[in-house]
């Protein structure tokens, strides 16, 4: 066993049962010109979150610990988008829509696909999920649980909504997660603040936070 130095306290993991997870590194949401910058997002406050999550995937890549990369998105022919999901907002351009990298949100589309900073190897599983959760609607618990992972390493973006989601989910299924502080990223400066303090309060209510240093040093 490992042990990080974190908030609320150590996080101790065996890398052997521990994945890493990726959520939503897509260009629709990180890139400038895409889908997050249309609906008046400041996207440079996600894009902090890259070199971080880049040392730490290639970190990942060299111990062989299990990695996961997620997207959130739709069927082409939108099948699986709640009229809830693309009515909200009242959005002249959502998803489904063609946007400036394609149809927004949509599988096969330019900007529904992760960055190329961050891109997938083809033994590292990619979960295609309609929802903020990645477990929702999805087959990573069961990707998980076959290769017996008890312990999740948690990055990706928005902080107060995939991550969080995903780490509540996770959380419910028993999965102990350790989020990296800098490999989060939020719109909201003080969400992203905000959002990582929830995480680690009450003795560790959802998981464990630190930064992406702390687990660099004990890999
Ligand atoms: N991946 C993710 O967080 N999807 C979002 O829609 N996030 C927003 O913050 N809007």
């Amino acid at each position: 066993m490992l042990t990080v130095h974190a908030e609320p306290y150590e996080f101790a993991f065996d890398p052997t049962h521990t994945a890493l997870i990726i959520i939503d590194m897509q260009r629709d949401f990180v890139e400038p010109g895409g889908f997050g910058e249309m609906l008046g997002n400041d996207v440079s406050q996600l894009r902090t979150a890259i070199e971080p999550i880049k040392r730490v995937l290639a970190k990942a890549r060299t111990v062989g610990m299990m990695v996961i990369h997620t997207r959130e998105g739709h069927r082409p022919d939108l099948a699986d988008l709640p009229e809830a999901k693309r009515a909200r907002g009242h959005l002249s351009c959502g998803i489904g829509d063609a946007g400036p990298m394609g149809r927004i949100l949509v599988r096969g589309e330019h900007g529904h696909d992760i960055i190329d900073e961050l891109k997938p190897l083809p033994t590292e599983p990619i979960i295609d999920k309609p929802g903020k959760g990645s477990f929702h609607a999805t087959d990573l618990h069961a990707i998980l649980a076959n290769r017996g992972i008890t312990h999740l390493i948690v990055t990706g973006v928005t902080t107060e909504v995939c991550v969080h989601t995903t780490v509540r989910e996770a959380n419910d299924r028993g999965y102990e997660c350790l989020v990296l502080s800098d490999c989060v990223a939020s719109y909201f400066p003080e969400f992203q603040q905000i959002g990582l303090k929830m995480i680690a309060a009450q003795g560790g209510i959802f998981g464990w936070v630190a930064p992406s240093s702390a687990l660099l040093t004990v890999l």
